[in-house]
């Protein structure tokens, strides 16, 4: 079945793109093979004297090209010959002696734009979903059919930069003003402007080009001003990506070539860099983890067909502290339901709702919300002193204080108020849900929902039923979750759930390391040249220091021994410090930023900080606790599979994206070197490394958690 339908209005041809039978248009090899042949057919039809190209999906344009080949890629030759191709049909549309105007409506993306750009003259709709941008970077990639040539020669130097070696995308506004489009107007004329705009360029009119400035067109024309941008850009990517990710490098040799050395070199340079980076472990890892968050999309936690789901038009939030408002202003936000918050007295519920509607007020100073969309959403939220408005919620999210006992009587109290229908949830970072829900009169409404601080920032959730919880429950907080825009993991009612259990012993070690005297910047150094966004020591300070000390507590128990906290951030507690939140932490903070270490906790613990030290070693003790500890919990079933783990790890707690998640790191390390190199941390640390068995299971049979070629 043609994914191109064909309509003529007078002179111009209508083509709509729709490829049968799957959600989004991509560009596969066979697609472009079609758009080839159907272009060439449309050349040469006499009469057609402009074309129009449009998307027949409903709310994307094109999602770039198909990933799926990507993964069956062998070899760079095999890679550098998929863009050249691509490359080719783009050059078709660049050269057509007929104009040929898109109309963008939804996502316009990767290849989607870079057809766009080959095509004479570009119309948008002004609709939130009109996003265009190339994220190949984001799949460790460059863009490969033209785009890293076309954008900065369409748009300019910088601002081609900011958009291809950060992968980001802009709407139609942005899109217009920096030239990106021709022009923007709503979506009920899309068609009917890009039809006018293709019979005019039919008649020879010429499309003024958007000023770029004088100052852009002089930088653009000057390789001495060019040299300045590009090694800028350099060390700005080397900053923000510590060197691991080669892709963005790569780009900005691509473009530098093209635009010293014309653009015949720049596209041989394009697809080599293409190949090459598609044969790279980073891409591969990155497009795994595209494929996983989509299949997480889709998958609700329950066998399908098992739950049915409530609509959630109205929730309900008890606790109106920094998580509850959080959860309040985010609901609001992504899922657009009303919200009603609760406290113990209204002075407390004003200062939640006021945190709340903060959250909006910044989308709308960032320009994400408009002035009318932010008064809606302010007036969807309402706050009470006690359950009164609650009955008409379809879900209660408890975010009181991290207590049991209080927890337990919170969830009494909401039970005795509601209507029996509700689906209760209890945010919680570590209590296993069956304790808060033991005593329920209606235990299979309740279950967990974890989320991560700052809500609105932090894009996982943890939904964590009970053995009694109903498949209709999980299904309404998983799809509740996902309108709230996070990637929702199911994961197993055990202390810590899965983030947690797996930072726990990391954070622990970290305690260890200080306890010996390793400074404070060596330890979180580490982690970051290894890939983390921040260093265990400064998360404990962002975390705080009483939630950790509280965390820790609980998992001690749980756990035993091998999971005991070290006595660091008793003493850290014993001097009143709680990290960020009061500015006395494991870092000086001014005026709320962070300054430097303060290595005054090792007066406080009595020792003397080390002098030398070797930092792969505090790498591998660090790395091997949360390793171990993934096993160990991956074979105790708390999570489905070693696809939830790792997208847990990687959005929950930041592990290393290019490195894929603990469990794809495992496999990389392979099982028999991981039981080697812990049977010696052991030896030399005691049996908070003893081998996780599955782990020992493994290296005999030689097991992996993923199988050996690919996903
Ligand atoms: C590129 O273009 C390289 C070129 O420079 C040069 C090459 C030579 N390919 O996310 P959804 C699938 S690189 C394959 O749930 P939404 C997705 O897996 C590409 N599959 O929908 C899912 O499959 P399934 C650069 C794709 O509405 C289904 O479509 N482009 C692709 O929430 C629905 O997706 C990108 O990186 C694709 N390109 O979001 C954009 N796109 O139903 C990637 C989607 O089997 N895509 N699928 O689970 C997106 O960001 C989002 O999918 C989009 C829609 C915003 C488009």
């Amino acid at each position: 079945m043609s994914a191109f339908a064909l309509e003529r209005r007078g002179g111009v041809a209508i083509v709509s793109f729709d490829t049968p039978n799957e959600p989004v248009n991509k560009i596969s090899k066979a697609v472009g093979w079609e758009l080839e042949e159907l272009l060439g057919r449309l050349i040469l039809d006499e009469p057609v004297k402009a074309i129009v190209l449009r998307s027949g999906k409903r709310d994307t344009f094109i999602a770039g090209a198909d990933i799926e080949e990507f993964v069956q890629l062998r070899s760079v030759e095999e890679a550098v010959r998929l863009s050249r191709d691509g490359q080719l049909l783009m050059q078709k549309f660049a050269d057509s002696p007929k104009p040929i105007v898109v109309a963008i409506h939804g996502a316009c993306l990767g290849g989607g734009l870079e057809l766009a750009l080959a095509c004479q003259y570009r119309v948008a709709s002004d609709h939130p979903k009109t996003q265009l941008g190339l994220p190949e970077t984001q799949l460790g990639l460059l863009p490969g059919a033209g785009g890293s040539n076309r954008l900065p020669r369409l748009i300019g130097l910088r601002a081609a930069l900011d958009i291809i070696l950060a992968g980001k995308s802009e709407r139609a506004k942005k899109a217009l003003k920096i030239g990106l489009v021709d022009e923007v107007v709503p979506e009920a004329i899309l068609l009917e402007t890009a039809i006018a705009a293709a019979e005019r360029l039919a008649r020879g009119w010429r499309a003024p080009r958007p000023g770029r400035g004088v100052a852009g067109v002089l930088l653009d024309h000057n390789p001495i001003g060019r040299t300045v941008v590009f090694r800028k850009a350099e060390a700005t990517v080397l900053q923000k990506t510590g060197g691991h990710y080669p892709a963005p490098l790569r780009a900005l040799e691509v473009i530098r070539t093209s635009l010293d050395r014309g653009m015949k070199r720049g596209l041989e340079a394009e697809a080599q860099a293409f190949g090459e980076l598609a044969m790279t472990d980073v891409s591969r890892r990155l497009v795994e983890i595209f494929f996983a968050t989509t299949a997480l999309k889709k998958d609700d936690g329950v066998p399908s067909g098992s739950g049915r789901p409530r609509v959630v038009r109205r929730l309900a939030v008890i606790g109106s502290g920094f998580m509850g408002a959080g959860i309040a202003g985010t609901a609001v936000l992504n899922a657009d339901v009303e919200v009603r918050m609760k406290d113990a007295d209204l002075a407390r519920v004003g200062k939640g709702l006021k945190a709340a509607t903060d959250i909006l007020r910044a989308r709308m100073r960032r320009r994400r919300l408009t002035t009318y969309e932010f008064t809606r959403k302010s007036a969807l939220l309402s706050g009470t002193g006690d359950f009164s408005g609650f009955a008409g919620a379809e879900i209660a999210i408890e975010a009181v204080f991290e207590e049991l006992s209080v927890k337990r009587q919170v969830m009494a109290e909401l039970e005795a108020a509601v209507p029996t229908d509700m689906v209760l949830a209890t945010n919680t970072s570590t209590i296993p849900i069956h304790d808060i829900a033991v005593g329920a009169r209606h235990p299979e409404r309740i279950l967990g929902m974890h989320f991560f601080s700052p809500v609105e920032k932090m894009p996982l959730l943890e939904v964590i039923p009970t053995s009694m919880t109903s498949a209709d429950a999980i299904v309404t907080a998983v799809q509740f979750g996902r309108a709230m825009g996070k990637t929702v993991i199911v994961v197993g009612d055990a202390p810590g759930f899965w983030v947690n259990r797996i930072l726990s012993p990391y954070l622990n070690e970290a305690g260890f390391l200080l306890e010996e005297g390793v400074p404070i910047e060596v330890i979180d150094k580490a982690m970051t040249d290894w890939g983390f966004p921040v260093g265990p020591i400064a998360l404990l300070d962002e975390v705080g220091l009483d939630v950790g000390e509280k965390a820790g507590k609980v998992m001690h128990q749980a756990f035993g021994d091998r999971l005991a906290p070290s006595k660091v951030i008793a003493v850290m507690r014993g001097d009143d410090r709680l990290g960020r939140k009061n500015g006395r932490g494991f870092y000086f903070y001014k005026d709320g930023h962070k300054t430097g270490p303060d290595g005054s906790i090792f007066q406080l613990l009595g020792v003397r900080p080390a002098g030398e030290v070797d930092v792969a070693r505090v790498q591998e003790r660090l790395i091997y606790a949360m390793l171990n500890e993934s096993a160990m919990a991956m074979s105790e079933g708390v999570v489905r599979q070693p696809r939830d783990g790792d997208i847990g790890a990687i959005f929950g707690i930041g592990f290393p994206p290019f490195r894929g998640g603990p469990l794809r790191t495992l496999d990389a390390f392979g099982a028999a070197e991981t039981v080697a190199k812990l049977e010696r941390l052991e030896a030399a640390h005691g049996h908070r490394f003893r081998v996780a068995p599955v782990l020992e299971e493994m290296a005999r049979t030689g097991g992996r958690w993923y199988p050996a070629d690919g996903r």
